[in-house]
């Protein structure tokens, strides 16, 4: 038998996770009407927009229409104005009472796996020297990292040959331009691309120095051009970039439409095939000279490490706490 809800009775625990892109928010609590210690988890998520509820039409005023559909732009519409300067405004509107429903989701009782589903884990930041590079991320990433197998065998045509747009054979300087998994190879929209180098020897950015210059140049070039020929896309239209840490230490470029939010376009995590060009072309030994930043994931060893030498898990709760201490009435 389905319980009876009363979502006002919800009593919260924790939140679980907070997206602002999707505009949802995940909690864990319990009912207590219903038990004292079931985990219940209450997600709410705000509805996307339907079109015809931002119509305009005549109809909607006519009194002839006996119920006006709800809309936006009705007499019910508050609006705050939050300030207007020269030809831009800003407004907080709260649209008639129909137009604001929430969409919830209840899971009770939640079992710890259903609370894990739902939780994001930790991420932390870290900006990694060139001393904390060859200390931790070096020694950590030669002994533990995924298999490059996958990469050797898109070399070697053992696999996906079929799959490769554009090959240069040279060994310095080659390269083999192909889809990546995440692509369907369908839809040129979510294109996504990747370009492998031939040598062996370089693990990622933090390797580049000058000398690779005419690799990531001709790189840049051929690929575009490929593209350009085999997809119809301008090379104006595309995002060249490297992921930094990636997650295979082979180098590799990523590739995708501009127009598209590919999956992992991560600004933290990106580096632009442009900027890196440009900064060797400034300073030959610029990313053995660089702190770089990455990200750092709850259950990575890497983070354990980080966490012995820079306390990277407390730095983080203590700015959290100093922030949180900033309240209204002191600030
Ligand atoms: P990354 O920057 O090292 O790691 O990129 P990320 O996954 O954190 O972005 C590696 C890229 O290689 C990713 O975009 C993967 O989707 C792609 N990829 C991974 N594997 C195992 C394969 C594969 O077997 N074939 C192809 N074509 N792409 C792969």
């Amino acid at each position: 038998k389905s319980p009876s809800y009363d979502l006002t009775k919800f009593r919260l625990k924790r939140i679980l996770n907070n997206n602002s892109k999707c505009k949802s928010i995940t909690l864990l609590g319990t009912f207590p009407d219903l038990s004292e210690t079931d985990a219940a988890i209450v997600v709410f998520e705000k509805n996307a927009y339907r079109e015809s509820d931002v119509a305009t039409g005549v109809s909607a005023n006519k009194e002839s229409e006996p119920e006006p559909k709800p809309s936006y732009f009705s007499t019910d519409l508050q609006v705050r104005t939050d300030f207007i300067n020269n030809i831009y405004a800003s407004f907080q509107c709260v649209p008639t009472q129909q137009l604001c429903a929430v969409k919830g989701t209840v899971i009770y009782p939640a079992t710890d796996k259903h609370i894990e589903k739902y939780s994001i884990c930790q991420k932390y930041i870290i900006n990694e020297t060139p001393d904390l590079y060859k200390s931790v991320t070096l020694p950590y990433i030669s002994t533990s990292q995924f298999s490059l197998d996958w990469v050797y065998n898109i070399l070697e045509h053992k696999q996906e040959t079929e799959r490769i747009v554009f090959e240069d054979t040279d060994p310095e300087n080659g390269f083999i331009l192909l889809p990546d998994l995440k692509w369907d190879g369908r839809n040129v929209d979510n294109l996504y691309l990747l370009g492998i180098v031939r040598k062996r020897d370089i693990k990622s950015l933090r390797d580049l120095n000058a000398s690779h210059l005419p690799l990531l140049q001709n790189l840049r070039q051929s690929a575009k051009q490929a593209i350009q020929q085999r997809y119809g896309l301008n090379p104006t239209q595309l995002r060249m970039y490297f992921h930094y840490q990636p997650s295979f230490y082979h180098l590799h470029v990523h590739i995708n439409p501009i127009r598209n939010d590919a999956p992992g376009i991560w600004c933290e995590k990106s580096h632009m095939l442009d900027t890196v060009i440009n900064n060797l072309e400034l300073v030959p030994d610029y990313y053995q000279r660089a702190s770089l930043p990455f990200v750092l994931y709850e259950g990575n060893k890497l983070l354990d490490l980080y966490d012995e030498q820079l306390e990277v898990r407390t730095v983080s709760t203590q700015q959290a706490n100093e922030a949180d201490d900033v309240g209204p009435e002191e600030a």
